[in-house]
């Protein structure tokens, strides 16, 4: 399938997914929310994908839902169609990581959206906002989840009741956001840290990322369980035998997800 508001390409071992609607600054409409969605599927099942970046563009990483698309919904029609929450779910749910290379505005769903990834790097440009309020409903993506655990309740509650906008700065310093890159570099240093993550064993990643993601579901008893069995378990895979055994022979360590 071709895609029409997106363009995704290989980079070495990472799948780069760049949302293109220009022309209304990203705003994910059905469409492009179902071609996203196809794409990280591409990706999660392609062997030669070991991570993904997810961009936009320099003005926008994306203005939100499509506020033209939703704005003659009624109670019944939003809630039946359930807003194809399966697709805004698919970055959320992938398994392989994907790092968000935030410019500009990333807004309303566009946040979740880049708060649904595993990393977010940003510009300087990027500024970051749940306005929906402003639009007389709330954030409905995972939004008043995501932010606050990210960013503690006061911020959150103050941009999801105000409508204010956090820059990158702000951001970083409160921990939405992991690193700031020069806007001209972004894209390249997000692929380059997935090209670093994609060195790594595939299991290893997806089972580390998997007991991060515990960390936010449940008690630090629990979460050290699930920790320690994650952990016993990958002295299974050949992967640890060839890390531990390179260590010892000082050379680098060849990984084959196995
Ligand atoms: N939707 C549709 N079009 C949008 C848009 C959006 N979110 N944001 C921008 N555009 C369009 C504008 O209408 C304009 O198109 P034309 O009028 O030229 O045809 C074009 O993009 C350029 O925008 P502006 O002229 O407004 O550009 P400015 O630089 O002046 O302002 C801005 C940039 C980002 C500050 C402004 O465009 C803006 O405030 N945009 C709306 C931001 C917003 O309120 N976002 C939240 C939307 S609500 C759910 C899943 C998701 C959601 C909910 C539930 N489920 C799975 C249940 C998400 C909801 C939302 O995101």
């Amino acid at each position: 399938m071709a895609f029409e508001t997106i363009t995704v390409e290989t980079r070495g071992h990472v799948g780069l997914i760049t949302l293109d609607r220009p022309e209304a600054l990203n705003a994910l409409n059905k469409q492009l929310v179902g071609e996203l969605a196809t794409a990280i599927q591409r990706f999660e099942d392609d062997p030669a994908v070991g991570a993904m970046v997810l961009t936009g563009s320099e003005k926008a990483f994306a203005a939100g839902a499509d506020i033209k698309e939703m704005a003659e919904k009624t109670y019944p029609t939003a809630m039946i169609e359930d807003f194809i929450a399966h697709d805004w779910e698919a970055v959320g749910k992938a398994r392989k990581p994907v790092i968000a290379a935030v410019s500009g505005y990333a807004l309303g769903g566009g946040c979740e959206i880049a708060m649904s990834c595993d990393i977010i790097l940003a510009s300087e440009t990027a500024r970051f906002g749940l306005p929906e309020i402003t639009l007389g409903v709330i954030p409905g993506a995972g939004g008043t989840q995501r932010l606050v655990r990210a960013v503690g309740k006061a911020k959150a509650m103050e941009m999801i009741l105000s409508g204010r906008f956090m820059n990158a700065e702000e951001a970083e310093r409160a921990g939405l956001v992991s690193r700031i890159i020069p806007a001209g570099e972004l894209v390249d240093e997000a692929v380059k840290v997935g090209e670093k993550i994609a060195d790594m064993s595939l299991p290893a990643v997806m089972l580390a990322k998997s007991c991060v993601d515990r960390a936010f579901e449940t008690t630090l008893a629990e979460g050290m369980t699930f920790e320690r069995a994650v952990f016993y378990s990958l002295f299974a895979t050949e992967d640890q035998k060839e890390g531990m055994a390179a260590f010892v022979e000082k050379r680098q360590a060849r990984f084959r997800d196995r």
